[in-house]
């Protein structure tokens, strides 16, 4: 066998020093977690199991997606692990406002009719795409995205995040329902005062 040369073995190091430096959780010390304070011998299967996905999440909004986000929170075997999920039931014309995860890659998975999606990058050319049950989108860590239900049936996917708590800023709620100042809305939007109050109000400020 030939010698691997000098400088490709540099890269390689170098590759999975970086890989390792994006790694977004630590390596696990232990096979899994547990909360502080837990009785080993009490520890059973169903710590590793949710019957949550069994049922789509009830609609609430028919204007919105409904989800059920299974976080580290929720399910805290995933603590540490760099994986969660969510299921998210989309009504006719329910939308996902524009929103990135700052922390996990997303894997929208369609189970159940069809979900247009949208992905916006740093260039901010948008990425448009309809997609049918078994179809599979990918929105890269910290990415704006949005998805909607234009069809006139009900839908459902599966979604996968590479972190245990990926986080969510929606932009909706992050520019109006956070208490940044008039000012800065009427100076970066070029509107007046009333359309920025009227923005913030609909989100509860
Ligand atoms: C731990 O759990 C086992 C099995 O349920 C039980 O028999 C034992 O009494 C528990 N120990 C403590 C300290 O609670
Ligand atoms: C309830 C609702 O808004 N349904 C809409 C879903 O999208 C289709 C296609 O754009 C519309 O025709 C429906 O009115």
């Amino acid at each position: 066998m030939k010698m691997i040369p000098r400088v490709a073995l540099s890269v390689i190091l170098t590759m999975t020093l970086v890989l390792a430096a994006q790694a977004a959780e630590p390596e696990p010390t232990t096979d899994f977690y547990v909360p502080p304070g837990t009785n080993m011998s009490a520890v059973t299967a169903d710590y590793f199991t949710t019957l949550v996905f069994r049922e789509p999440p009830a609609i609430v909004d028919p204007k919105l997606r409904a989800v059920t986000s299974l976080t580290s929170l929720v399910f805290p075997v995933l603590t540490g692990l760099a994986i969660c999920h969510s299921l998210a039931n989309f009504p006719p014309g329910g939308v996902n406002p524009p929103h990135s995860h700052p922390r996990g890659t997303e894997t929208f998975f369609v189970t159940e009719g069809v979900i247009t999606v949208g992905l916006v990058d740093t260039n901010n050319k948008l990425y448009l795409k309809e997609l049918k049950k078994g179809d599979l989108f990918v929105f890269p860590k910290g990415l704006v995205h949005f998805q909607i239900n234009l069809s006139k049936k009900n839908a459902i996917a599966f979604v996968s995040f590479s972190s245990s708590s990926p986080g969510t800023q929606s932009l909706p709620l992050t520019l109006f329902g956070s208490g940044i100042p008039d000012i800065v809305h009427t100076t970066a939007f070029k509107v007046d005062n009333q359309v920025v109050d009227k923005l913030q109000a609909a989100m509860g400020k």
